[in-house]
């Protein structure tokens, strides 16, 4: 239900719930699917067609709503968010109500789905009780802007993108990256009490609507069985773990060299706060330390925007530029009017980086730009977003204008993003000359520092949640069982002890946002199969990290049809389109990557791989 992309949270409410309580007519769809005898098919599609209409109608108040919240958090805007936030959890889980009521009657296929989609729609969803749907909105809200704010309870105050550079700065001793890593994780031990209390709330909610737990409805919006999806992710993770395990293997034993048995061992996790990422989720920013000598370097793509004297504007003007390459439409003038692309110096944003559909198209990001090159790759990742939504909003009726799942929607922008390559970057004047095959393996670890490393991350963080929604993992145990995970399926630990009155979970945009995170593990696992269906129809036979899809109108439209259906297709068929296979497939990520493994796997002979 994502219209606001990274506001999953409340997008799915605002998306299902936009107008119930805003006005009067949607009490009538209320009356007409509650008639107490066996619904018939006639009333399934008028009810559908009914909450179609009220949804688009208050969607843009819902939206303009958390848009103003982010782009100016105080404590107004965060009250307002959480009444409107309110709102719409009352519609979606009214309206999940009313779709339940027609389980069981025989209906056309897409009557069927759009009733499904209703029924899971909603990522938090409140019991049907007015205090609690207030509590949930309340805290919700507050979690995120505690977030946004970054002030621990004693009001020290800090500011993440300052301690992420922190981390990224490998001149940066060790100690300094201590203290930045314990610094941002001042500010999530007062979140514990209320997140407690929000999967309480939550998890009732999804009792009513007839899921297990909030992790099951969470795992239902798949187009399989919850249980068949959590088994999926497994069987993908397993494909790409020896990957993984390499990479991770050969990344210690530099560090380990760099910073000495007493900082890194050469056996076990690595300490968390020495990967160049204040979450240890990607590790671009340890290239230099880990990267293969060769005689070629490899392109620096942030020193050379910075070479260049390009603004953050110019950045996203790059990105445009390449989708309207493909065949897509440019964005609308609102877009440059309305986005946010430099974070203010006088107000609090949210600055977690996000792609908005407000209304007819009227698209944004907000994100507070770096000239790097992490930055340039998130940038063509938000307009992903957009461009998705655009694609589909044309062409679907309100509850089909959707990813087909949201794996697709996080993979669109990474998918174009990988044709970022020195070929890319010579044909728009950035560089001069397209390095040679020795500058293979260099770029090759770069891309594996971002993608590679961020697989396990974006594996555990759900398995965390889910955990956590089932039970399995009580209260007091938040904080264990987060590093638990840490350690068994990234080989990271925290580098220095830590107790329940932590909260180190919270310190991470999504879990106080509550924006689910198997997205980005699907995302990662998608975005190298679709590559390679683009490259072969953009005619490339070389290897895959050497294709550029910049500039071919063939792979652009390969990619739009598939953008339009939004999530009028289970998923799977979406992908057949695309790609002519119905699963995910890791092999494509493999075979990106089986030069730099056969490398990894050279130098890590005489290691003891593992932790
Ligand atoms: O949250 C994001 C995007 C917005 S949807 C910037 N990402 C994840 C993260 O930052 O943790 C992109 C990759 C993973
Ligand atoms: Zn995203």
């Amino acid at each position: 239900m994502n219209k606001i992309h990274k506001l999953s949270k409340l997008s799915a409410a605002i998306a299902l719930t936009a107008t119930i309580l805003a006005c009067q007519p949607e009490q009538k769809v209320a009356q007409e699917a509650e008639k107490p005898k066996a619904p018939t098919a006639e009333e399934a599609r008028a009810f559908i067609a009914k909450a179609e209409s009220m949804l688009e109608q208050d969607y843009e108040y819902q939206a303009k709503t958390a848009w103003v919240q982010a782009n100016f958090v105080t404590s107004d805007t965060n009250e307002l968010a959480a009444k409107a936030a309110e709102e719409a959890t009352k519609m979606g889980v009214s309206l999940a109500m009313q779709a339940k009521k027609f389980n069981g009657v025989e209906v056309d296929y897409d009557t069927r789905r759009k009733l499904e989609i209703l029924k899971a729609g909603l990522v938090l969803p409140a019991p049907e009780d007015d205090k609690l749907t207030k509590e949930l909105a309340t805290i919700s809200s507050n979690l995120d802007a505690t977030y946004a704010t970054g002030c621990s309870a004693d009001k020290e105050c800090f500011n993440l993108g300052e301690l992420n550079a922190t981390l990224g700065d490998n001149t940066a001793s060790h100690e300094e990256k201590l203290n930045a890593w314990v610094n941002w994780r001042k500010v999530s031990p007062q979140m514990r009490k209320d997140y407690q209390r929000m999967v309480e709330i939550a998890n009732q909610g999804s009792k009513e609507l007839g899921f297990n737990d909030t992790g099951a409805l969470w795992r239902s919006k798949y187009d399989m069985p919850a249980d068949d999806f959590a088994k999926e992710m497994d069987r993908v993770w397993g494909q790409v773990k020896p990957l993984y395990d390499s990479l991770q293997c050969h990344v210690r034993a530099k560090l380990n060299e760099k910073y000495g048995d007493q900082v890194v061992a050469s056996s076990g996790p690595i300490p968390a706060h020495l990967l160049g990422n204040m979450w240890a989720q990607s590790w671009g920013n340890v290239f230099e330390d880990v990267a293969p000598k060769s005689t070629a370097s490899s392109t620096n793509i942030g020193e050379r925007l910075k070479a260049k004297d390009y603004s953050e504007k110019e950045m996203v003007r790059t990105a445009e530029n390449f989708f309207t390459s493909l065949g897509f439409e440019p964005l609308p003038d609102t877009f440059w009017t309305r986005s946010l692309f430099i974070e203010p110096r006088d107000r609090t944003v949210q600055c977690h980086a996000s792609a908005w559909d407000l209304s007819l198209d009227d698209y944004r990001i907000k994100m507070c730009i770096k000239v790097n090159t992490e930055d340039f790759v998130v940038i063509h990742h938000e307009l992903g977003h957009n461009f998705y939504q655009r694609a589909y909003n044309l062409k679907q009726p309100k509850l089909y204008r959707e990813s087909a799942n949201d794996g697709f929607h996080e993979a669109i922008g990474d998918t174009v993003a990988l044709s970022i390559n020195d070929n890319y970057l010579k044909e728009i004047g950035l560089i001069d000359e397209v390095s040679d095959e020795s500058g293979d393996l260099p770029y090759l670890m770069r891309m594996a520092l971002d993608k590679v490393a961020f697989l396990p991350f974006g594996l555990m963080v759900d398995k965390w949640r889910w955990g956590v929604f089932n039970g399995e993992i009580p209260a007091t145990q938040y904080n264990k069982a987060w590093w638990d995970l840490r350690e068994k399926y990234q080989g990271v630990k925290a580098p220095v002890a830590r107790t329940e009155n932590d909260f180190d979970p919270g310190a991470k945009y999504h879990v106080p946002a509550s924006v689910p995170y198997s997205r980005y593990f699907l995302a990662h696992i998608l975005q190298f199969q679709f590559h390679r269906e683009l490259c072969k129809v953009a005619g490339n036979t070389g290897p895959l990290h050497r294709c550029s899809i910049y500039g071919n109108k063939e792979a652009g439209a390969k990619l739009k049809a598939m953008l339009e259906m939004g999530s009028s297709r289970p998923w799977q068929e979406a992908l057949k389109t695309m790609t002519g296979q119905e699963q995910m497939d890791a092999s494509a990520i493999i075979d990106y990557f089986a030069p730099l493994k056969a490398w990894l796997d050279e130098q890590n002979k005489g290691r003891q791989c593992g932790w």
